[in-house]
């Protein structure tokens, strides 16, 4: 029996973040203008690692032919140790002015090197004022994620479906499409060793196509309200919350509602309701993989998802209006990409319609970041691409970096009519939008590093580059990018080289 289909619309969400202004001494424009009331900012010290806009570009050439496991050991230990270093010459200073009660809630980073924290005017004035200070961001605030009075209680009224996994006989469209059965069956790799990071909300753990490919960290004892591992996360062992600071990721928002986002993305990955790829429903099904929501702490999820050995950072969302904030995002994702992740996300559903913007802001962040994302378009079974589908170029002209038009997006993958779970795990829906196409994306990926683990990310988009099919417009364009991607070519690519 076929699986019935719903159809549902539009996926992709979005973040709908106020103008955030920064302030830069030290050669960059200062555009900050702060209210009254107190804020949350993030500090960049005046040393960082990347330490220029065009420093991502020349650093990838320097690492030519380094493993992806000794670089990332290498950056790793680089960062932590410009971070203690220069965190040391202000960490008096904090404490003093948070006994002042002028700052609170400090933490430090190191994927950039600074430091978050909420300030009082007066605080920001003296933060400002620090030798090693050369930037101050306003961060935005975090964004709700949860629903309302939907408690595990409410779960609990959830009926259990009469659903038969062995519906799932042949494999989705959308796998075939992109000829995942076709690199394990022929070269027996399915992911295995891969770890992906789902970056999103709209997460339930329990559901069988991803709960047998959940991430568990095995420094952490779940439950018992320590942090075991010491790594500053109580009970983090299948992801995190880094904005409300809990382990709790299950999010009871299941009432009148079709589908929950996070779960989609994470089943076009890993999805399968076996262990291993026998009735697979995601491109990758014996990868793992692991929630995060970050709406605001972007530098703690990726730290932690380095920490974790996390391989590909997929994140299904866009944001419009960052202004120079987009800098802060570029540079935490160069320097992550550095250390070995690959980070993808969706072009975004910004090409008509009512959340129509035009082009160069169609794609936003994270899409728009060059190299270092890979900014996923998509098509439907038909091969056309839907009119939703967002399209470069981008354009950055922040303070910081001046590359002016940025060719995006990066590749295309499929975003139309594709069969997604639903809250219970079911098959039954089907969905559109480019939340899934990053996803479809993260899955070859991990293809690719399963069957080569120590492949540095600007090798993985070097094999894209190479495998990829030219669709649309001869050539790269701006609707496909560089063109259609299948995990046949790209992995076969993978182990002939
Ligand atoms: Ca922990
Ligand atoms: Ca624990």
């Amino acid at each position: 029996m076929k699986p019935r289909f719903r159809l549902l619309f539009f996926v992709f969400c979005s973040f709908p973040f106020l103008r955030v202004f920064s302030h830069v001494s030290e050669g960059i424009a200062s555009t900050y203008a702060y209210a009254d009331s107190t804020q949350t900012v993030v500090v960049w010290f005046k040393k960082q690692y990347l330490p220029d806009a065009d420093s991502y570009v020349k650093q990838i050439a320097a690492f030519k032919g380094k493993k992806r496991s000794a670089l990332r050991i290498e950056v790793v230990a680089a960062l932590k140790a410009m971070s203690a270093s220069s965190f040391a010459r202000v960490e008096a200073k904090l404490k003093e002015l948070e006994s002042e009660g002028l700052v609170a809630n400090v933490k430090q980073h190191w994927i950039i090197n600074g430091f978050s924290c909420t300030l009082t005017p007066e605080g920001f004035k003296a933060i400002e004022a620090l030798e090693e200070v050369a930037t101050i961001f306003k961060k935005p605030k975090p964004r709700a994620t949860r629903g309302k009075n939907m408690g595990p209680e409410y779960l609990a009224t959830i009926p259990i479906t009469d659903f038969d996994p062995k519906e799932v006989e042949s494999y989705p469209w959308n796998i075939k499409n992109i000829r995942a059965p076709e690199v394990w069956n022929e070269f027996g790799i399915t992911g295995k060793g891969v770890l992906n990071i789902v970056h999103d909300s709209g997460f339930k753990l329990d559901v069988p196509p991803l709960a047998s490919n959940l991430f568990t960290n095995e420094g952490e004892i779940p439950g018992n309200g320590i942090d075991d591992d010491q790594n500053g996360y109580i009970d983090d062992y299948h992801g995190y919350h880094f904005d409300e600071a809990s382990a709790n990721i299950n999010e009871p928002i299941i009432r009148r509602r079709t589908n929950i986002h996070g779960n989609l993305c994470a089943a076009m990955i890993v999805g399968t309701y076996a262990t291993d790829s026998k009735q697979a429903i995601g491109i990758a099904p014996e990868a793992k993989w692991a929630p995060v929501l970050a709406t605001s702490n972007i530098e703690e999820a990726i730290e932690w998802a380095i920490e974790q050995g996390a391989d590909t950072y997929s994140m299904s969302f866009s944001q419009p209006n960052l202004g120079e904030y987009r800098t802060h995002w570029r540079k935490v994702i160069e320097q992550g990409s550095l250390c070995g992740i690959v980070f993808i996300s969706g072009a975004g559903n910004f090409a008509s319609g009512a959340n129509y913007a035009p082009v160069p802001v169609q794609m936003r962040n994270p899409e728009d970041i060059p190299l270092a994302v890979l900014g996923v378009a998509g098509v439907g079974e038909d091969g056309q691409r839907p009119k939703f589908s967002s399209q470069g170029p981008v354009e950055w002209n922040t303070s910081y970096y001046k590359d002016g038009q940025v060719d995006k997006p990066d590749f295309t993958t499929i975003n139309a009519k594709v069969p997604c779970i639903d809250p219970e795990g079911r098959l039954l829906n089907m969905a559109s939008g480019n939340s899934l196409s990053g996803p479809h994306m993260a899955g070859i990926v991990s293809l690719m590093l399963a069957a080569d683990p120590e492949l540095l990310p600007w090798e993985i988009r070097d094999i894209l580059l190479k495998t990829a099919k030219d669709i649309g417009t001869p050539g790269f364009d701006y609707q496909s990018g560089h063109g259609f991607v299948n995990a046949y070519d790209a992995v076969k690519e993978v182990l002939e080289e």
